[in-house]
Order: structure tokens, then sequence, then C-alpha cells
């Protein structure tokens, strides 16, 4: 190691070279809060989890695995445009291009409407179609038609993947539901989403039996972790807050309960930066690395 490499911090960027082992992890982040409907500055957020993982333990003790032993490609920032196609476009080439490489991938919002460009590239093609199962942590539904005068926007995401891309709603599974309008609760019904509402998840133990069996179903999973799932108490600085959520150690029981799953991508969003004191980048920091030890656990990753 020179010197250079030894005194020079490339700080908030969390790559972390382990000699002679392959990545365990690749982080992208998404810069974009655009469509935000209230409290702005998700597009902070990546940054901001890289600071806070830079002071967390990263051994799961739960887990056995240690992040320390591991190599990191912390690629950067997609570049910052306010056209959410745009986002959407290069968000998709990107993680297009990256899955490839069978190794995890963590996304960083960013707003939840960046989900709609990660997601989307395991609708397009045929064979991959239906094979694999998104998992959505999220106090909304994001299920309507267009909000604030916008057709695709972080309030919409969900409807838009189902309406323009083809998601099979039986291939979602939503945990932590609590706010929605009566037609998103009424649509989400009749296209038979599953729902663990917050009040239903609760009881851990029952929701992941539930959860397991939904991901034996699918080669893969893709995790997307909306921070307002979680209850404000714990993670206030959140775009759009809503009372009476899951608690930080129930989100993480529910990934663990994902133990053995194919976890090729997933996303951590809604962070929004200005109300944070640190206490919600550090959540968010933990789950990025407890859902990336829980990844690197498949060791056929090969058959991503
Ligand atoms: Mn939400």
């Amino acid at each position: 190691m020179s010197y250079t490499e030894l005194y020079i911090s490339s700080d908030p960027n969390i790559s972390f070279n382990v000699k002679g082992k392959k990545a365990s992890l690749r982080i992208v982040g998404v810069p974009f809060d655009y469509t935000s409907c209230f409290r702005p500055g998700s597009r902070f957020a990546p940054n901001s989890i890289r600071t806070a993982f830079q002071n967390i333990e990263i051994f799961s003790h739960r887990l056995g695995v240690d992040m320390e032993n591991s190599t990191i490609e912390d690629l950067g920032n997609i570049r910052q445009t306010a056209n959410i196609e745009q986002m959407i476009e290069s968000v998709a080439k990107v993680t297009g291009e990256l899955v490839n490489d069978k190794i995890p991938i963590a996304i960083l919002g960013g707003e939840h409407s960046i989900t709609y460009g990660s997601f989307g590239i395991f609708l397009d093609s045929k064979s991959a179609k239906n094979s694999t199962g998104l998992v959505i942590f999220d106090a909304h539904l994001d299920l309507r038609k267009e909000f604030s005068g916008l057709e695709l926007s972080h309030a919409t995401f969900l409807r838009q993947l189902i309406e323009r891309r083809g998601l099979n709603a039986l291939d979602v599974f939503h945990i932590g539901t609590r706010a929605a309008s009566s037609e998103e609760w009424k649509l989400a019904k009749q296209l038979g989403i599953n729902i663990l509402a917050a009040h239903q998840a609760h009881d851990v133990a029952r929701g992941s039996e539930q959860l397991r069996e939904f991901a034996e179903k699918h080669e893969q999973i893709y995790v997307s972790i909306d921070l307002d799932g979680m209850d404000p108490a714990f993670v206030p600085a959140v775009g759009t807050p809503e009372p009476f959520g899951l608690t930080p150690e129930e989100v993480l029981n529910y990934i663990y309960a994902l133990r053995g799953a194919k976890i090729p991508v997933f996303d951590i969003v809604e962070l929004a930066v200005p109300y944070d004191n640190g206490t919600t980048a550090a959540v968010a920091a933990k789950l990025l690395n407890e859902t990336a030890c829980l990844a690197s656990l498949r060791e056929d990753r090969k058959a991503l």
C-alpha cells in the first residue's frame, strides 16, 4: 500500500478493498428528490448514509458476517438531473449493466420513484418475468394514478410498474402499510398484492412465515426499504412521516426472514436529510449493512 492510499481518504466514498477478495457489495447513490410532495432533501441521503456507515459497527453479530472482511465497491452517485424520465433511464441502465456481474447491489435513494428504474429491469426480459419478487417496506401503497399533477412520482411508482411495465401484483409483498386512500386499498385488494399492514406486521413470527412462503415462490427477491415504513418515533427524517409504523427491529427481523433468498438488488429510500439529527441515517446505514451481509450469505451467487 502506498502512502497516498494509506493517508488520503475519499470520504464519503465507502469503497473498501480486501486483497484477493471479489466485491460482495456494490453501492450506487441516486441523489433525486424532485417529485417529493412534502419534505424534500433525500437527494442528500446517499452521502449521508455513507457517512453514517463509517460510524457504525459493520460486523453483523446475528448473521456472523463481517463486512470488515469484505470488498465493497462504492461506485458513487448517478449524475444529477431534475428530469424523472432521465433519472429512471440512468438508474435502469446502470442497474441492468451491473446486475450481470452477480454482485449484490445497494441503491441509496433518493426518493421512492427510483425503484421504478431499478426494479423495472427485472420486467424487461420475458424469461425473468414473474421470477423476481418485490418486497417493499413502506407506509404508503404508492398506487395512485397521479399525484400533484405527475403520473410518475414517488407516490405512484408501484401503480406505474403494474400498469406500464406489466408487474404482476401477486409478485409484490408490502409490509408496514398504513397510509393510502380508500381507492388504493381497494385496488391493492382487487389486484391481489400481498399486504402485511402495519398493525398486522407487529406479529413478526406470523408475518415472517408468510414472507418466507412468498420468497420460496420466487427465484430471487428485490428488497425496497422506504424508511417511512418505520415509525417516525424511531426514524423521523423521512419525506412523508406517518405515525404507527414498524420498529427498526421489526424490519430487521423481516429482512433476516429472507435468509437463503437471492437478493440481487435492494434499495433504501426517502431519507430527508435536512430533518435528520443523524438517527435516521444511522438506521439506514445499519439496514444497508445487515441486508448486504444477508445478500452475501448466498454462496451460489453465480446463479443469480
Ligand atoms: Mn412511503
